[in-house]
């Protein structure tokens, strides 16, 4: 099937469809290699609906950022979230941030609650930091969050429970009398690196546990305390993990996972021998992960492979998406997990918006087969949004082409599209030093860079003249007995529009081509949010984007599928679906 480039009219330069895709994905712009004209697009103000997100959460205004204590608890979903009440801007370091609220039976959407925790008592005077929810025997929900009780940072821990169980929303939650229930008195611990307590799980000896991120001694550590009641708690000799690698780590997760199932874990029941856990940490902005086994003898977590260097420890999302948190779906029997994805734009912008901050699409999380790496999906519950569906089967992209979708809202779309290899014979070395810097490797083999397999992906939010373009692509390289894909989204040329962030993420997966010759891409697109899920969620990337032409075009922008490699790449089945908008937090 032939494939059209749609734009080739009206474009000042004229080359050959390979070269025009050059000047396609390096348009006039820094670091082009073929330049036409100088843009002399009118930037408009941030100060537009048009980047507000139409499904992915965020509440009416002001600043939000961590997901804080998820959880599923008699037929609805609560979303606490640290929310700045004062303002769009990141409250001064943190100081009177509260846990808002919403609430949802179908995690789509979600209607917005007064704040449950604020800043009243002596034990979180200065701050309700993050944490999270835990439902007990007897059906008793309880949050464990960090309180900030001065100017000079200093962290313990608390307790909350629901004012009145039979308030279908927990409208109210109560702080427990003997707050602080934990107090940052270890010695070597640093009193300001001590935060968020996970959500709790049962020993063998019938105690509760709850880990806690601390900076001990200068070494990231996740300490471990133990309770009869949920209210009592003493510290446990040894950390539950800890590694000198780095200081402190932010936002624990702790959770069990059983290879070759998708089924989630419910961390309040006995877990089922041979499943193994997960400790999930928050470091340098990124969320990273560990797989092991939770030894119940030592009380520890013993990961499978020890890596020194933490860049190679494997990322939940390698963009921006950070502090997530899972929970336990009791009515789905999955685990779910999101994160918060900050604003890329000046703070200067987000007090002028008026909003900053937005949450992932809650995803779905399991180990995959091999039970070497988490997959995620987003919840089923979000094609509900799907209208509109168009759908394309058999193109075939050759070096150079591209294929423009038509048909959807380019700004509000779910795109499914599997990239199959008819060759694998084309794939070039692979380094492992290009492990220790994904975004580096994007940047370098960009997509306007010819390779022998890849790039192919997709071009989204794409202006008239291709001078705003969001990339999201892969390229396939052979290792000495296995393939590896490098999976970015390049945000380089996202807009025109000056003082934003606009990096190149990536992140490489194993891959074996010698099995399954397709390579799928889902790209959730919804205005200012771009997040798309490789290799059947094995790489995920959120990123964050203001094209000037999602202002400006009445058309709406473009979008195309695209292979810039030697290696000619089919596409048995391209789906793509306009998005409705959700209602988040009415
Ligand atoms: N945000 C919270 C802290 C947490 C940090 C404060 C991570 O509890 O460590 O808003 O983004």
């Amino acid at each position: 099937m032939s494939v059209f480039t749609v734009w080739l009219a009206g474009l000042a330069c004229m080359f050959s469809t390979s070269v025009l895709f050059q000047i396609l994905v390096r348009p006039c712009s820094n670091g082009g290699v073929f330049f036409c004209s100088q843009s002399s697009t009118k930037i408009p103000s941030i100060v537009s609906k048009r980047y507000r997100t139409a499904y992915h959460f965020q509440p009416p205004k002001n600043w939000m950022n961590d997901p804080s204590g998820p959880m599923y608890y008699n037929d609805i979903y609560h979303e606490f979230y640290q929310y700045n009440p004062d303002g769009s801007n990141s409250p001064s370091l943190s100081y009177n941030i509260v846990w808002g609220h919403s609430v949802s039976t179908d995690l789509v959407n979600w209607i917005g609650l007064e704040p449950v925790l604020v800043p009243d008592t002596p034990s979180d005077i200065c701050g309700c930091w993050t944490g999270s929810a835990t439902i007990l025997p007897g059906n008793q929900p309880a949050i464990t969050y960090t309180g900030l009780i001065n100017m000079e940072k200093h962290q313990v821990q608390n307790i909350a429970l629901p004012k009145n169980r039979s308030d279908p929303y927990l409208r109210e939650w109560t702080k427990a009398g003997n707050n602080p229930v934990i107090q940052p008195v270890i010695p070597g611990l640093n009193s300001s690196q001590f935060r968020d307590p996970t959500t709790g799980w049962i020993g063998p000896d019938g105690l509760w546990r709850i880990a806690v991120g601390a900076d001990l001694n200068g070494s990231s550590t996740a300490l471990l305390y133990k309770s009869e009641d949920f209210l009592n708690w003493n510290s446990v000799e040894h950390p539950l993990y800890s590694s000198n690698s780095f200081d402190m780590w932010e936002c624990l997760d702790f959770f069990a996972v059983l290879s070759g199932s998708n089924g989630g874990l419910d961390m309040s029941s006995a877990i089922p021998n041979g499943a193994k856990h997960v400790l999930k940490m928050g470091m340098d902005y990124s969320d990273k992960y560990m797989i092991g086994v939770y030894d119940l003898k030592r009380d520890v977590f013993v990961p499978d492979t020890v890596i020194d260097d933490y860049r190679l420890w494997l990322r939940i999302d390698y963009g921006n998406f950070y502090a997530s948190k899972s929970f336990f779906d009791s009515k789905q029997g999955r685990r779910i997990i999101w994160a918060w994805s900050n604003e890329t734009d000046a703070s200067s912008d987000d007090v002028a918006k008026g909003w900053a901050g937005i949450h992932s699409i809650p995803r779905t999380i399991w180990l995959d087969s091999d039970g070497k790496r988490l997959l995620q999906w987003p919840v089923e519950e979000i094609e509900s949004l799907r209208r509109n569906e168009i759908n394309h089967q058999g193109l075939e992209l050759k070096k150079g082409d591209l294929f423009e979708i038509k048909g959807i809202d380019t700004l509000q779309a779910d795109v499914e599209i599997d990239f199959e290899l008819t060759s694998i014979d084309d794939a070039e070395p692979f380094d492992p030093s290009w492990l220790l810097d994904a975004p580096k490797q994007c940047r370098e083999a960009d997509a306007s860079v010819h390779g022998g397999i890849g790039p192919f992906g997709l071009v989204i939010l794409a202006s008239d003249n291709m001078e705003e373009q969001t990339v999201v692509h892969f390229r396939v390289y052979k290792s000495q007995e296995k393939y590896m894909i490098l999976m970015c989204t390049d945000l380089r040329r996202s807009s025109l529009r000056p003082g934003l962030y606009t990096p190149a993420y990536g992140g490489f997966f194993e891959f074996d081509l010698e099995k399954e010759r397709k390579i799928s891409l889902r790209t959730l697109i919804d205005r200012s949010a771009v997040e798309s899920f490789g290799g059947g969620g094995r790489v995920c990337i959120m990123a964050r984007v203001y094209p000037v032409a999602l202002v400006n075009d009445d058309g709406g922008p473009h979008m195309f599928a695209f292979n810039n490699g030697s290696a000619t790449v089919r596409v048995p089945q391209l789906r793509a679906w306009s998005m409705r908008r959700a209602q988040v937090s009415v």
